[in-house]
């Protein structure tokens, strides 16, 4: 890929490690760094454009678009599924107008769209375990729907004006450098923090619910990858099932015990979030990404948590 890139939500939890490995594979002043809020420098590492973008401002992506020659969009803006909960139209105005705007002004300047879906896409209609990449999506959180109107948009836009749409169905990214901000599967990154500093941590899901997860290298690597298929190869345009393993906070629990003798975990429910993790399936079947591009996640609960332990106790020192 030798365009330019703009990387919307370049702040947040997946944007600031996308962004610096997009740098460092493609040059630093190839990548445009765009976020509603400033973004400092450090987060980043290396220094490349920078750019203030409220995403729900259709003019103004389409003025960065055209000031750097922007050929691909990483649109990573999103309100996560426990702020989305509790602030619906927001979660509308930036996860559904904010696409819509991404992908007109992608149509306009033939740009390829990078969409981040979820395993909230899907809901309590859809089979829980081996959760198939094409069946029934049925979401009952806000968050759920904007992510499946997002899909559908992708799809629409490729289908009708071949606008090339490519999209990953998250699950819960684990990773020690950006905090994630107000999702349901952030216990698995605040369990780490917890665990290194006091030794134990109360967590707001039940010990017992299964939920997708990943480690952050391998949610990059995911990403650009996608981006750099060979895109006849590509059967969905909406949004691909990934994951890298199943959790539950008992299995993390025990886990990082390994690591932290007497580490203990106690549990004081949030209804909010259990009721959205409780729609969310346990682990969904990747076998389509597998087969058209290639995907192999490299981390498991082993690696993950010893590199976690490993990195946060260095931050933590
Ligand atoms: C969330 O919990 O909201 C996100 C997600 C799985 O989409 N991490």
């Amino acid at each position: 890929m030798n365009s330019n890139i703009l990387v919307t939500g370049a702040a947040g939890q997946i944007g600031t490690e996308l962004t610096r490995t997009l740098r460092s594979l493609y040059g630093d002043s190839s990548v445009v760094a765009a976020d509603y809020k400033p973004i400092s420098t450090s987060k980043n590492t290396s220094a490349g454009p920078t750019v203030i973008l409220d995403v729900a401002n259709a003019a103004d992506i389409a003025g960065v678009v055209k000031k750097y020659g922007i050929r691909t969009i990483y649109h990573l803006a999103g309100v996560l599924s426990a702020v989305a909960e509790k602030n619906p139209q927001l979660a509308w105005n930036i996860n559904v107008n904010g696409l819509k705007n991404i992908l007109e002004t992608a149509c306009q300047n033939s740009c390829a769209v990078f969409f981040p879906s979820s395993i909230g896409a899907f809901g309590p209609g859809s089979p829980a375990d081996n959760t198939p990449q094409v069946t029934i999506q049925r979401p009952t959180s806000i968050y759920g729907i904007t992510k499946l109107t997002g899909e559908l948009l992708c799809e629409y836009y490729y289908k009708k004006f071949g606008v090339d749409t490519r999209g990953l169905r998250f699950p819960g990214i684990i990773s020690y450098e950006t905090l994630p901000g107000g999702g349901t599967t952030d216990y698995a990154v605040d369990i780490f923090y917890s665990a290194v500093a006091k030794k134990t941590y109360s967590c707001f899901l039940q010990a017992d619910t299964a939920l997708d997860m990943m480690y952050m290298p391998d949610a990059l690597t995911a990403a650009i990858d996608l981006m750099e298929a060979d895109g006849t190869k590509l059967i969905h345009r909406n949004a691909y099932n990934i994951t890298a393993m199943s959790l539950t906070p008992a299995m993390l629990a025990r886990e990082i015990t390994k690591h932290i003798p007497g580490f203990s975990i106690t549990y004081s429910i949030d209804p909010v979030r259990q009721q959205i993790a409780d729609s969310w399936p346990n682990k969904l079947d990747d076998n389509a990404a597998r087969k058209e591009w290639g995907w192999n996640p490299q981390y498991g609960l082993a690696e993950m948590t010893k590199d976690m332990i490993t990195h946060i106790s260095a931050k933590q020192t």
